[in-house]
């Protein structure tokens, strides 16, 4: 069984992060280590929550794993709490990068032109650095705009989206993916750059009026399960788009929904159709 490790915190409530990713790429038949970076009551969208940080956890865990000799077939990393997490990330995959290993970053920081709260300009850049190791960077379009420096804008055409493509290949990975792409109003997908062979791709799917939290999180996850099931980028993309498009289409059709995420425990079965595991 391939093994992967994530790294992000844990929202206790609010279905994002490690939460998500812990089920949604364990349901896909793939070994899901977790190294939580903070524990938090709820993800920082409600008011009051608490913050346990566990920075200095990240090196011990790694240290002994080490010792133990663990190996994993990808390391995917989502929300990181500070810069200081950044660098303990950088060393974590110089020590566990192996040929074969997928580097997946999700630079979680931004969304709808706003760095969110406790982030700022210098986190941005030291994310934009980090970048350079990855095999894999699913930026939105906000925080691409934060990595490389462009100007966000709320309406865009393709060349707006493949210069900023093009801008973030300069960082250094080997795709670089733009996600919550919309090229017309109904439609919602992503546009991909294989920065090596200079190829986009693109995929889109419907797109409802409706705006919940942990989507996000919901798609890179359900990215890196398709992926580490053999699929190629384009199609792990495609899976991860329709899921998380189906997810949100039956959240919005339950009048007893929570409004703080979407209800990806019910379209599990999906997922595992939508990857052939039923
Ligand atoms: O879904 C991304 C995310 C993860 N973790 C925490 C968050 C957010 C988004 O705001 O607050 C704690």
């Amino acid at each position: 069984m391939k093994r992967i490790v994530t790294i992000q915190d844990i929202s206790c409530i609010g279905k994002c992060s490690l939460t998500v990713a812990l089920p949604i790429i364990s349901a896909m038949g793939i070994e899901t280590a977790i190294l939580p970076t903070a524990v938090l009551s709820t993800h920082t969208m409600f008011t009051g929550f608490t913050w346990a940080d566990l920075t200095n956890q990240v090196e011990p865990i790694a240290a002994h794993w080490k010792k133990e000799n663990f190996h994993f077939d990808a390391i995917y990393t989502g929300y990181l709490g500070s810069f200081q997490q950044i660098h303990q990330v950088r060393n974590f995959f110089e020590q566990f990068r192996e040929q074969g290993t997928t580097i997946f970053i999700d630079p979680v920081m931004a969304d709808n032109g706003k760095l969110y709260a406790g982030f700022d300009l210098a986190f941005a850049g030291e994310m934009a650095k980090l970048c350079q190791k990855a095999d894999i960077i699913v930026p939105n379009i906000t925080e691409a705009s934060f990595l490389t420096g462009m100007p966000y804008k709320e309406t865009y055409d393709e060349s707006y989206l493949k210069e900023m493509l093009r801008r973030l290949a300069g960082l250094g990975p080997k795709y670089a993916v733009l996600t919550g792409v919309s090229l017309s109003p109904d439609r919602i997908g992503i546009l991909g750059l294989d920065c090596a062979a200079g190829e986009y791709f693109f995929y889109d799917t419907v797109r409802l009026p409706v705006s919940y939290h942990g989507t996000g999180d919901i798609f890179s996850s359900t990215t890196v399960g398709a992926l580490m099931n053999g699929f190629s980028l384009p199609d792990a993309l495609k899976t991860a788009c329709d899921y998380t498009m189906e997810t949100i289409r039956v959240t919005v059709a339950n009048p007893d929904s929570r409004s703080y995420g979407v209800d990806f425990e019910t379209t599990m079965p999906r997922l595992l159709q939508l990857i052939g595991k039923i």
